[in-house]
């Protein structure tokens, strides 16, 4: 891959668009610094094409195996310099040999982000079956199994340098009166508490909810309430994680996550866009003006608290769609993050203060839509150029026919595992 030849092609324009920009806007200090810092982990699970329960398509080339994974997460992180981490799936990922996946993921330079835990499916080899939950379960003995596969999932994120376990259930009930919801909110808690205890002292727990499926009348953690009540019952170790696609249609995320990080039980995001359910679509693809707004609370809620915006919170894509190159995707996903980010940070916080102070409401929305109508691609790739990176990155992986590459070294026939 030829990055500078590439880059010195189109120096010329890209100047061109950031001196226009600085023209424009006058830039913060340390802004280019903060968007190098940020870094999106990248899922093993959206390394393929994916599917809906009506079918899939592979597109070809796709990872076979836990190395080939990393390879095309740092593929991407090669390109745009800023896919440098890693979040893997138990039992869809498993390495067999820590070392020597902790040694390569090194050598592409990505660490490993939140390891996430899997009790919404039966795997061949286990006792119990998961088809009425998991952590909620009547039975002692299945909620026990979905405890020990966490603990499990732990040691496995630690053998490979990872800092949290993302726990995200699908457990609830299809109908009314299936459930005892005091019961199963009950047993889930104390479920958790278990898996808690287990924690490393310098581990999160990040319990992510969702509102529906695949249950469709209730969810044990199907909203902001529900896991911000558990993670309090738990410890400080234990937080919220947003994931943009779980909410009810027109929920204002924004606000919710304003709330959770003020409460400093914000721990972790999934991004990701839809238009119906959990459609999980590319970052920024059908709305990206609420992904500003959501970045403009994040900012502006981890200022107030004095964290840093890179590593204080955990950024991961949970994405996957079945008509695009994945890998296309994945840098589309990153750089509507990316753009979201770099406009929050132009946000006049003093003056948008002030005119909430007067009920400017006319003068609050100009603020903020200058910010979010300026172009800020500029700003972006010039942070991607200063490390090392790719000026257009997508249109680097087509001139070089990553793809086709792929596809002769490993087959046109492949399929990743996961959804
Ligand atoms: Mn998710």
């Amino acid at each position: 891959m030829n990055i500078s030849n590439h880059n010195q092609a189109l120096l010329a324009q890209h100047t061109r668009r950031l001196d226009f920009l600085k023209s424009e806007v006058n830039l913060p200090a340390g802004i280019l610094q903060k968007l190098k810092d940020f870094q999106i982990a990248i899922p093993s699970w959206a390394l393929g094409t994916g599917g809906t329960r009506f079918g899939r398509f592979s597109g070809g080339g796709e990872p076979r195996n836990l190395e080939e994974k990393i390879a095309d997460v740092g593929l991407l992180h090669a390109l745009n310099q800023s896919s440098g981490a890693i979040s893997l799936h138990i039992p869809w990922d498993i390495p067999t040999d820590p070392a020597a996946i902790r040694t390569l993921a090194a050598q592409h330079g990505l660490a490993f982000d939140a390891v996430n835990s899997n009790t919404f499916q039966d795997q061949a080899d286990q006792a119990n079956s998961y088809k009425f939950g998991s952590l909620q379960h009547v039975s002692a003995a299945t909620r026990k199994q979905a405890i020990d596969h966490n603990m499990e999932v732990i040691k496995q994120g630690v053998s490979l340098g990872s800092k949290a376990l993302t726990v995200w259930l699908s457990d609830g009930s299809c109908f009314p009166g299936q459930l005892n919801f005091r019961h199963a909110y009950e047993r889930t808690v104390d479920s958790l508490r278990e898996i808690y205890a287990a924690l490393p002292a310098d581990w999160s727990l990040y319990l992510e909810y969702k509102a529906y499926e695949p249950n469709f009348y209730s969810t044990t953690v199907g909203d902001w309430g529900a896991s911000y009540s558990m993670v309090n019952k738990l410890g400080p170790q234990a937080k919220t994680l947003v994931d943009l696609g779980h909410h009810l249609p027109n929920a204002n995320i924004e606000q919710i996550v304003s709330i959770l990080l003020m409460e400093g039980k914000l721990g972790g995001f999934h991004f990701n866009d839809s238009k119906y359910g959990d459609d999980d679509l590319t970052a920024g693809s059908i709305k990206p003006y609420q992904l500003f707004l959501i970045f403009s609370e994040l900012v502006d809620g981890m200022d107030a608290k004095g964290m840093n915006h890179a590593k204080d919170l955990g950024w991961m894509i949970d994405a996957s769609h079945n008509v695009k190159d994945p890998l296309e995707d994945l840098l589309q996903s990153v750089e509507a993050i990316q753009i979201a980010y770099a406009q929050a940070l132009l946000v006049d916080r003093v003056a948008l203060e002030a005119a909430r102070e007067a009920n400017d409401v006319v003068r609050c929305q100009e603020i903020l839509q200058a910010v979010f109508r300026t172009d800020v691609r500029a700003l972006v790739a010039q942070a991607r150029l200063e490390l090392g990176g790719a000026l257009d990155p997508i249109a680097l992986f087509r001139q070089e026919k990553m793809r086709e590459q792929l596809i002769k070294s490993r087959g046109a026939k492949t399929v990743a595992t996961g959804l």
